[in-house]
């Protein structure tokens, strides 16, 4: 008698194209997903929503449906482009109204955001004796906490267009919320190369920036094979841009992890490529991967946006699905479109002039390969 084969496990994914170059970006990353989920015998089960866009925004004046936590709560994975169009509504009111409701509700406090120089793509930085970064000199993971800190929209405003206006906004940092993705960003390290730098504001900002300061020194004696830095986030900006080698894993704050998370892949030549995982670690509720870029109005429409961002995205997930060949595979198909004398089409903002298509097809074909 033969065995029958097990079936692969369905892994049901949410598709949030969102708005601008999301809508152009998402369907390479569906390419390479489709191509992986060939190569690796995954049953991936896509589901494409049409919310969290300002189209429909404008048809039922919210960015999301009222039954949105029921609609996604059952999916393992959360597949998204980019959100804002600040033309047509507010950049704070689409951002609330969508991505920052996803990371809370399906509690998300992590957001990992790896940067590495890859090859064939030029660091705009040299060292000080004018020599370039080699691929994977500069190879950095940027945490960052995800639902509480400077994004927690506690406050409002008074007396408003009188002289007497008048706003103010609390930042929110919870013993639960700042140990939990400092755990995870401390257990990155060790399985990396053993090094954490950790940015705050502790001279100015002197009563939650201590605190962070304060949970990372405790957390630290739990990891002595660790080396800790920590750095206010003015003078780390100088350093990622005067020795961006120098960094492993870099831990902050929901609004200093999202500046960082920027600086960090324009160090390694563009945004366009840099990825992102909004993670649950306990797998409670669904996860969320997007490009680190947003919309994108001022090149969205001309099918020129580097689909690398989503497409490096759609790794991570499945990573996080627990197929680590397919997302190495990704990767590697990823360097190789990319290489030196690869001769694949390029992207403006790698220095050519190809589409977001062009680009999309080699690196599944790369997979194939
Ligand atoms: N794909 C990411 C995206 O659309 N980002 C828009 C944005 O402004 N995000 C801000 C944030 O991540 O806090």
């Amino acid at each position: 008698m033969t065995a029958s084969p097990i079936p692969a496990p369905v892994h049901r994914i949410a598709v949030i194209p969102g708005d601008g170059i999301g809508t152009e970006v998402m369907p390479e990353g569906l390419r390479v997903l489709e191509a992986a989920a060939s190569r690796f015998g995954l049953d991936l089960r896509f589901e494409t929503f049409d919310f969290a866009c300002w189209p429909y925004y404008e048809r039922h004046g919210a960015m999301l449906p009222p039954d949105w936590q029921d609609l996604l709560g059952g999916f393992d994975a959360i597949y998204f482009g980019a959100v804002g169009w600040p033309e047509k509504i507010p950049d704070h009111v689409s951002l609330w109204g969508s991505l920052l409701q996803f990371r809370r509700a399906f509690d998300q406090y992590v957001n990992l955001r790896p940067a590495r120089l890859m090859p064939g793509v030029r660091s705009p930085l040299v060292r000080a004796d004018g020599t370039p970064y080699a691929p994977g000199e500069i190879d950095m993971l940027i945490v960052r906490e995800n639902t509480e800190g400077e994004y927690c929209s506690i406050g409002g405003r008074m007396f408003e267009g009188t002289e007497r206006e008048l706003v103010v906004q609390e930042t929110v940092m919870t013993r639960h919320g700042v140990d939990r993705v400092l755990r995870f960003a401390f257990e990155r390290a060790r399985r990396r190369r053993g090094r954490l730098t950790s940015a705050t504001k502790s001279n100015g900002i002197a009563i939650t920036m201590p605190y962070w300061d304060e949970r990372v020194r405790a957390m630290a004696a739990g990891y002595p094979d660790v080396a800790v830095d920590q750095y206010h986030i003015d003078i780390l900006t100088a350093h990622f841009v005067q020795r961006p080698d120098r960094f492993d894993v870099v831990v902050a704050s929901n609004l200093f992890g999202d500046i960082l998370s920027d600086l960090a892949p324009a160090c390694t030549g563009t945004i366009g490529i840099a990825p992102s995982a909004n993670l649950n670690p306990e797998r409670r509720f669904p996860s969320l991967f997007e490009p680190v870029h947003g919309s994108a109005p001022d090149i969205a429409g001309r099918g020129i946006a580097n689909p690398i961002g989503q497409i490096w995205s759609g790794a991570l997930m499945l990573d996080f699905l627990g197929h680590r060949d397919a997302h190495d595979a990704i990767v590697r198909a990823i360097e190789a479109a990319l290489a030196p004398g690869s001769g694949a089409p390029r992207t403006p903002d790698l220095g050519g002039r190809a589409g977001t298509a062009d680009l999309g097809r080699a690196i599944a074909e790369a997979l194939r390969a």
